[in-house]
Parts: structure tokens; sequence; C-alpha cells
């Protein structure tokens, strides 16, 4: 039977290799539609996760594991690839990270394809949905399938390769996996059509494209043009400060134009695994063909100098009562890298706080979402947990608040009333219409 029959008839075991904030919903996808599905990860605590029936991505409920692992026993998980020897479609969701010299980091994305190829099956499809950059499936991913694999395979006869770019927001109610439409670019005409029926079986409506070049630069733009746009936004704010404007003011007034016109908003800086990630693997394989991609080095430069802005603010803020940065204390409110989200990846919180910290401040920092962070080989904690003061407290016994992350389970008007100068970065207390003593904005 081929691999398209197979489909057809969810007969078609899939592989999902990386359980992650990509992986595990489409896992579940997958075996909620009658697949039979086979989740592969590293961590073991999450294997464990699965095949005891609990979830542990906020957008994944436990029962729906619970019911897909112990009750329909369709989805089953292990740290081992064994299960691709079994497989008619291994689909690799796997982080691809920058290294320390800010080049991409393809280490898992190898390890995968090394682990896979030596298992795969004739006839299987393999398709790739890690971000990567321009030219990566077929140039990076494909030999390493060639080089493992137990069998001659040619790509569009017995191998079927592909990339198709996640698009999960984590936390995102309205766009889920199912709904959100999916491009799919193959290395062959016969590799699209099989990636574009498996995931037809699942997501409402994919995109086939004509080549994985094609799919993983689209993916690519999307990311860059929100790095870019909120660095045009972080512009705006330093451009407002030099005109005695409000950013916030300037940004809303431009809102109410109904066409031509997307808002984004200033802010610390730019944090998350994708929008500082992303362009960077583009910029990356521009320069290996000797091109400077300058709208995303501009807005790299400009959004990681916010921080350094902020400190600014803060200074100047302490200035107007007379104390200095050294000793004066700052209580960082929200070091996740957006709102209602847990993950300090790349978050511009703790660059700060290693700013302020480098001129003397005490910092301290408090984030519902984030009871403890590692930073700079610091074991930090938040205020309002054990042993810590609480926030109201801690708040009365700051010098300057910042607001960081606007969290929507923060009470911005108890807030407001507990601390007497605020460095808000996100408008969040104008918006909820409380006001501090003493208020700067950016
Ligand atoms: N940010 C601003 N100003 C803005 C928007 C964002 O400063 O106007 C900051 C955020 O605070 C954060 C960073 O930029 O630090 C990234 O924010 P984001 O809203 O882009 O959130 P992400 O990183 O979770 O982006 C994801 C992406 N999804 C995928 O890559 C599949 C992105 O493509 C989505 O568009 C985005 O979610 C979304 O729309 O929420």
């Amino acid at each position: 039977m081929t691999i398209h029959s197979r489909i057809q008839t969810r007969e078609a075991v899939v592989s999902v290799v990386g359980l992650g904030y990509v992986g595990l919903p489409l896992a579940a996808l997958f075996a909620g539609a009658g697949f039979r599905v086979h989740g592969i990860d590293t961590d073991d605590a999450r294997v464990r996760a699965v095949n005891e029936g609990r979830s542990y991505i906020r957008d994944v409920p436990d029962a729906a594991v619970e019911r897909l692992a112990l009750r329909e026993r369709r989805l089953t998980a292990a740290a081992g690839y064994d299960a691709v020897a079994r497989s008619d479609a291994v689909i690799v969701c796997v982080p691809t990270p920058l290294s320390k010299t800010r080049a991409p980091d393809v280490s898992h994305v190898a390890d995968a394809a090394e682990r896979i190829s030596p298992r795969l099956r004739a006839g299987a499809l393999v398709v790739l949905e890690s971000t990567m950059y321009p030219g990566s499936t077929e140039e990076f991913l494909l030999p390493l399938l060639l080089a493992g694999a137990r069998t001659k395979l040619e790509p569009g006869r017995n191998l079927f390769l592909a990339f198709s770019p996640e698009r999960v927001d984590p936390g995102q109610g309205e766009w889920t996996i199912a709904n959100t439409p999916k491009l799919i670019g193959g290395v062959t005409p016969a590799c699209t059509e099989a990636a574009s029926a498996l995931y037809g079986s699942v997501i409402q409506r994919v995109h086939p494209v004509s080549s994985p070049r094609a799919a993983e630069t689209a993916k690519l733009l999307e990311n860059t043009f929100r790095a870019t746009n909120i660095a045009l936004a972080n512009e705006m704010a330093l451009i407002c400060d030099r005109l005695g404007l409000d950013v916030w003011e300037v940004i809303e007034a431009a809102g109410t134009k109904p066409f031509g016109f997307m808002p984004f908003y200033p802010g610390p800086g730019l944090g998350g695994h994708c929008i500082p990630v992303d362009p960077q693997y583009l910029a990356w394989k521009l320069r290996t063909l000797d091109y400077t991609a300058r709208f995303i080095q501009l807005a790299e430069d400009i959004n990681f100098s916010m921080p350094q802005h902020v400190v600014g603010k803060i200074a100047d803020a302490l200035n107007e009562d007379a104390k200095p940065l050294r000793g004066s204390r700052v209580l960082i409110l929200g070091v996740a890298y957006k709102p209602d989200v847990s993950d300090t990846r790349e978050s511009p919180a703790l660059e700060l706080r290693r700013l302020l910290a480098a001129k003397g401040a005490e910092v301290s920092y408090h984030d519902p979402h984030v009871p403890a962070v590692r930073h700079e080989g610091l074991a930090l904690r938040s205020v309002g947990t054990e042993g810590q003061p609480t926030l109201k407290d801690a708040l009365q016994a700051s010098d300057c608040a910042v607001i960081v992350t606007d969290h929507t389970t923060y009470d911005w008007h108890s807030i407001a009333a507990a601390g007497q100068l605020f460095v808000d970065t996100r408008n969040a207390l104008r918006k909820a219409g409380a006001t501090p003593s003493k208020l700067i904005t950016l």
C-alpha cells in the first residue's frame, strides 16, 4: 500500500520527534484523528508524562493525553527512535536555537537525522517543522538521511522529504494547529503531494509551495516581519522621546487608520525563542552569499538597545528623586518574555537586571509565572514566593518599580498604590487607568 492509501485508511503510523510546544499538540492532533502516533523525546519526564496520560503543554489538556495514550492507546512516547522503523511518516519538531556566536545551532536536527536515517523505511515521509535557514532541508537534512540509510533512498521515489514550518502560538485560543494554514514544500512534487496528503488529513488548509526553500524562507519572512516592525515601534519610542511626544498616543492615533497600518508597540526589548532567533537564521544564510540583510541587522541593533534605553529612563527617574542608581532598590515586574507565559528565553528583563546590577542597583523581581530563574550563574527568586517579601512589601520598599512584562493577572491599581515611582515599558498602568504617584513611560 502506498503512503497515500495508508493515510486515507488511517493505517499510517506517525512518529513525532520532539514533544515540546509544537510536537505534543501535533502528536495529539494526529492521534486524535485516528493515526497511531509514536512520540520521541530526549526528556524522560516528558516521555513518562505522555505514557502516564499527562500533559505538560498548556494547549494540550491532560484529558486528551489520558484518552489518547491510556484509553484509545494511539499515542505512546519513548526516548529511543525504534518506532521510526515502524513509521510511514516522521515529523521533526526539535529546537533550532542560536549558538553563543548567534549562528544557527542545528545540532538537534543533525542528531535527529542521524538517528532517524538507519531506521527509515523505504517509502517513508520525513517532514522538518523546525525553523531552519533557506536551503537547509535539501542541503543539510537530505544528505544526512541518505548517508545513514540502510537502503538506497531517492527523494520522490522511495523517500518523501518536505519542509513544513510550525505556526504554533502557545496560548493563542483562536488559531490552532488544525485551523492555521500549513505551508508544505517538498523536495519533489511527489514529496509535496505526500506531505500535503498527511497534513491535509488533520489540518483544514494546506498551502503547497514549489520547494522546501520557499517554505523555509516564508517562515523566516513571517517572523522577520515581526522583528522589524517591533524595531520600528521601538525606534518610534526613541524618536518620540526626542520630540517630547508620548509614543503610545502617536501609535494609538496611527492605529485609527483602518487600512495600510498595523500597530506594533515599543517595549523593553525582544524576547522569546522565535522572533529574536528566526531572522538571524536568514541573516546568517545571506552572509554565506556575501549579502548583508540590512533590515534584520538594523532591527536587531534597535531591539537589543532597548534594555539600555530603559536603564537610562530608570536612572533619570531616580535622579529626579536625587537618588543614584547605585544602591537604589529596583523591582522588575514580569520577567517572562511576553504576558501570561512562563518562558524566559531571551527575555529582556534578564538583560535589564544584568545592566542594573552592573551599575550597583539592588535588583529584585516579581513574576507570577516565574517563581525562580537562573541568570548569569545566579539563582533568582521572585518576590511573593516562600521566604521572599510579598509583592506589596517589595513595592513599598522599592525606589523604582519597572513594568517589563504586563501579565494580565496583575492588579495594576493595587500595584500603583503600593509603589511610589514607576517606569512602565508597556503602558500598562495608563491602559488600566491606574495612577501611581510618579510615572515614567517609554
Ligand atoms: N513585542 C513587542 N512589541 C510588539 C509585539 C511583541 O515588544 O508589538 C515583543 C514581546 O514582548 C516579546 C517579543 O516581542 O518579547 C516576541 O513577541 P511575539 O508577540 O512575537 O510572541 P512570540 O515570540 O511568541 O511569537 C509567536 C510567533 N509564532 C510562531 O513563530 C509560530 C509569531 O509568529 C506570532 O506572530 C506571535 O507568536 C503572535 O502573533 O503572538
